[in-house]
C-alpha cells in the first residue's frame, strides 16, 4: 500500500478532488501554505493499493496546471525596497507528488 501526498494549486483542487473520487480514490484534502510564496495551496492525502499509483498520478497531472505567480517571496521580508525585494514571476506547479510506502492501515 502507498500514501500519496500531492500538493496542487488551490484553483485546481476542486477538479482534482472530484476526478479522483470519481475513480473511487479516497481523498483527504488539507489547506496548506507554500513556504516560498506564502500563498495557499492544497495538499491531498490519498491512500491506495500499489497498482493504483500510476492512475492517481495520471489524474493529478491531467488536471493540475502550471501557472506564473507574481509575488514578493519570504526572502524579501524585512528588506523593504532593497534590490531584489520586489515582486517577480515564479512558475508554480502543476502538482508536486510524493509517494510513500505504508506499513499498515487500519480503520476502526
Ligand atoms: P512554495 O513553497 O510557495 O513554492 C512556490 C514556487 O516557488 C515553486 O513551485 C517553485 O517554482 C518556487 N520556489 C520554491 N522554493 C524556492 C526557492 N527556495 N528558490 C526559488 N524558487 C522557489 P513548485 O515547485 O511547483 O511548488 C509548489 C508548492 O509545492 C510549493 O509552494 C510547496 O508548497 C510545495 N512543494 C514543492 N516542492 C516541495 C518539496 N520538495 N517539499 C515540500 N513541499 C514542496
Amino acid at each position: 500500500m502507498k500514501l500519496m501526498i500531492a500538493i496542487v494549486n488551490n484553483d485546481d483542487s476542486a477538479v482534482v478532488a472530484s476526478a479522483l473520487t470519481k475513480e473511487n480514490f479516497v481523498v483527504t484534502k488539507l489547506s496548506t501554505t507554500g513556504g516560498f510564496l506564502m500563498v495557499g495551496n492544497t495538499t491531498f492525502l490519498i491512500g491506495m493499493e500499489d497498482n493504483k499509483v500510476e492512475a492517481a498520478k495520471k489524474i493529478i497531472s491531467q488536471y493540475s496546471h502550471t501557472r506564473t505567480h507574481q509575488a514578493a517571496t519570504t526572502e524579501s521580508f524585512g528588506r523593504g525596497f532593497a534590490e531584489g525585494a520586489l515582486a517577480h514571476d515564479v512558475t508554480v506547479g502543476g502538482a508536486t507528488v510524493f509517494v510513500l510506502g505504508v506499513e499498515e492501515m487500519e480503520k476502526y
